[in-house]
């Protein structure tokens, strides 16, 4: 079976803190996406600044850090055709007041600041996040049943 793209999902602190974990997740899998790591962390100072370094400088980079360690986060990894785009899609535009309604933000969310989830924008940035957060091994690639079903393959 050839690899299928993969990209990095977070459940944001203040998705977790309104219980919108399952929410999130139910989305993505109704989608047919297929999720293949996951854990439930607490993000150091550290981790905030090398996953966000494009944002150092910029005016809200200091509250960033402090929203994205202020509580325990869900960091994922999902693997499917085309999958950081079709996650990207999901998800919606980062202000949730621009986001399309059935987005994730769309629906759940009304400040920039706190917007539930963070996916990857490009394969490269899904590389690089999903390398910062997960070992290779903690990534369980498999065959589901529906993937045929899926896919048609
Ligand atoms: P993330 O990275 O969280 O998925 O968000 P996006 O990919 O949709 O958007 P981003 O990288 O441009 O922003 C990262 C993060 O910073 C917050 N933010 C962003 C903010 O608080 N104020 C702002 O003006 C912008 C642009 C929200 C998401």
């Amino acid at each position: 079976m050839k690899q299928k793209e993969r990209t990095f999902i977070m459940v944001k602190p203040d998705g977790v803190q309104r219980g919108l974990i399952g929410e999130v997740i139910s989305r993505l899998e109704r989608k047919g996406l297929k999720l293949v790591a996951m854990k439930m962390m607490q993000i150091s100072p550290e981790l905030a600044a090398r996953h966000y370094g494009e944002h150092r400088g910029k005016p809200f980079y200091e509250s960033l850090v402090s929203f994205i360690t202020s509580a325990p986060v869900v960091a994922m990894v999902w693997e499917g055709d085309d999958v950081v785009a079709q996650a990207r899609n999901l998800i919606g535009a980062t202000d949730p007041r621009k986001a399309a309604p059935g987005s994730i933000r769309g629906d759940l969310a009304v400040f920039t600041g706190n917007n539930v989830v963070h996916g990857s924008d490009s394969l490269e940035s899904a590389q690089r996040e999903i390398g910062l957060f997960f070992e290779e091994g903690e990534i369980c690639s498999y065959q589901a049943s529906r993937d045929q079903w899926v896919y048609g393959e």
